[in-house]
């Protein structure tokens, strides 16, 4: 785009136009993003805004994004925000072709609707405001000063010539786009450093020896048993991950309890520690869908802190609040029966990863994650069911979560063509709290055959599975089902995930040749 400040006497040229646009919202965001990295990290405007609108969509606009972008869904939510951004931004600068004012009133409202977006953040601290007041001083200004750079481009005043004017507006203009970028990417960095006591710096304290895996834990064709931290899924409401300072945390234990705790990491660090599997899904994993991760937690019962706390009778929920205002909802008596419901500090042997919510998380087996998994966690308050309803609870989700029982065929991959004859068939299957007993596959149709079963790790993991079959040359349809340690088997009923977890039995067309 060329810029030609000026066509017409008094106005600005349409290019003229969407640069003053563009500058003045742009300029505004990065001086946002300048202050919050300077303050308080989670107060971007573009962030906290984009954090609204992901509590305020409406639940069948978040599962499309779920099962279209999958884990990159955050990323699908920011490019589409910044394209309707730019799209204010230019329309800012069209209004304003002949007077700044109408202009200047988008800015402002782009402003002030950050602004009330910080206030109404469940998280929200007056610190917070300072980046959303820097936008506001910053945004409109520059507004006006390149809008008046272009307009007196186009009417240089008494002393200086039109070229000399039209150097200055676009001087102006160019410098004010050098100093936001600058300013947007210092602020980013800031935001993006590591918290003082990070999982770094953060050795884990001595848990039982890990037992070594025996060799059939996966199996040929399988995904490994334990997942990679790297490759473990995420999910979260997080469009910047909390960045909590070890240090400084605290979780209070709250409610109805007959003492009250207030633990550091230190204090909840010097307690009975173990370390279990624990495979974790996510409510919204489809059928044959990859929300699912297998990982040694390390931590502290959370039975044995309730025990300490003293469950005062009538107790029914935990409400865990993570530091972002994020809640969840936990059933005492699940956490209560026996399993290990752990607040986890460590992951596969190492701190917990700031992903999956550094300093502590918790983590409940054979409930789904949006009622047990609370990350950053730094609160539970003992409650009745009926005295708080947590996040998703309030969107429509289920209260109670138990994992429901599935099974997944991993190889071969839906749509593959594999050479006619015998074909390995291989996969995953999980029933947590309870355990795998059988897994059986079906080719088009026809009678259910049993797969070999890898080792059996403990009632709250996934258990992979293996089977051969035989294909003639053509179009197969490969189905599976599992049956768990009660012998119920995997329902083939269909049902999507909303609002307590999907059901039915994953099928994989392939092609034999
Ligand atoms: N603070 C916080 N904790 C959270 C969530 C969240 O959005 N915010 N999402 C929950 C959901 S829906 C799931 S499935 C698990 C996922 O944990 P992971 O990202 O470590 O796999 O975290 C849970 N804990
Ligand atoms: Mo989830």
């Amino acid at each position: 785009m060329t810029v030609t400040p000026t066509r017409t006497t008094g106005s600005l040229s349409r290019a003229g136009a969407v640069v003053t646009g563009l500058l003045g919202v742009g300029s505004a965001l990065a001086a946002g993003d300048l202050v919050a990295g300077l303050a308080s990290p989670a107060s971007s405007p573009f962030l906290t805004v984009g954090d609204q609108f992901v509590r305020l969509t409406p639940e069948w606009l978040k599962q499309f994004a779920i099962t279209t972008f999958g884990t990159a869904d955050k990323l699908a939510l920011l490019t589409g925000m910044a394209l309707v951004i730019t799209g204010l931004a230019a329309a800012a600068g069209l209004v304003a072709r002949r007077r700044p004012a109408p202009g200047l009133a988008v800015v402002v409202a782009m402003g002030v609707t950050a602004l009330l977006t910080t206030v109404a953040a469940p998280a929200f601290r007056p610190v917070d405001l300072t980046a959303p007041v820097a936008a506001l001083l910053v945004g409109p200004s520059v507004f006006l000063a390149v809008h008046a750079a272009f307009v007196r481009a186009n009417r240089p005043r008494r002393g200086t010539t039109a070229a000399v004017s039209r150097r200055r507006a676009l001087g102006l203009a160019g410098g004010t786009a050098v100093v936001s970028l600058a300013a947007a990417v210092a602020g980013r960095l800031l935001a993006a450093g590591p918290p003082s006591a990070g999982p770094a710096a953060l050795a884990l304290p001595p848990a039982p020896p890990v037992p070594s895996l025996p060799p059939d834990a996966s199996l040929p064709g399988t995904p490994p048993w334990l997942t990679p931290t790297a490759d473990f899924y995420r999910i979260d409401t997080a469009l910047q991950v909390p960045r909590v300072d070890a240090a400084s945390w605290t979780l209070r234990v709250h409610g109805m309890v007959e003492r009250e705790l207030t633990l550091s990491l230190a204090d909840l660090r010097a307690r009975r520690v173990v370390e279990v599997p624990i495979t974790m899904v996510c409510v919204s994993n489809p059928v044959g869908g990859t929300l699912v991760s297998n990982a040694r937690f390390t931590g502290v019962r959370l039975a044995d802190l309730l025990a300490e706390a003293g469950i005062a009778p009538g107790a029914q929920q935990l409400l865990s609040t993570s530091v972002d205002g994020f809640t969840t909802g936990t059933p005492v008596g699940v956490v209560t029966d026996g399993r290990d419901a752990l607040l986890a500090f460590g992951m596969n042997g190492a701190a917990l990863p700031v992903e999956h919510g550094f300093p502590v998380r918790m983590v409940v087996p054979g409930l789904y994650g949006y009622v047990s998994g609370c990350k950053w966690i730094t609160d539970i308050e003992v409650t009745t069911r009926d005295a708080a309803t947590p996040y998703w609870a309030e969107r429509g989700w289920a209260r109670e979560g138990p994992v429901k029982t599935q099974s997944r065929i991993d190889t071969p991959v839906a749509g593959a063509s594999v050479p006619a004859g015998r074909v390995a068939v291989a996969g995953t299957s999980w029933a947590p709290h309870g355990g795998i007993t059988r897994v059986e596959v079906s080719v088009d149709g026809g009678p259910w055959g049993r797969a070999l079963l890898g080792a059996d790790l403990g009632a709250d993991s996934w258990r992979m599975w293996r089977t051969e079959i035989e294909l003639v040359p053509g179009e197969h349809t490969l189905r599976v089902r599992a049956t768990d340690r009660t012998g119920t088997v995997q329902t083939e009923r269909e049902q999507v995930s909303i609002p307590d977890g999907a059901t039915g039995r994953h099928t994989v067309p392939v092609t034999a040749v």
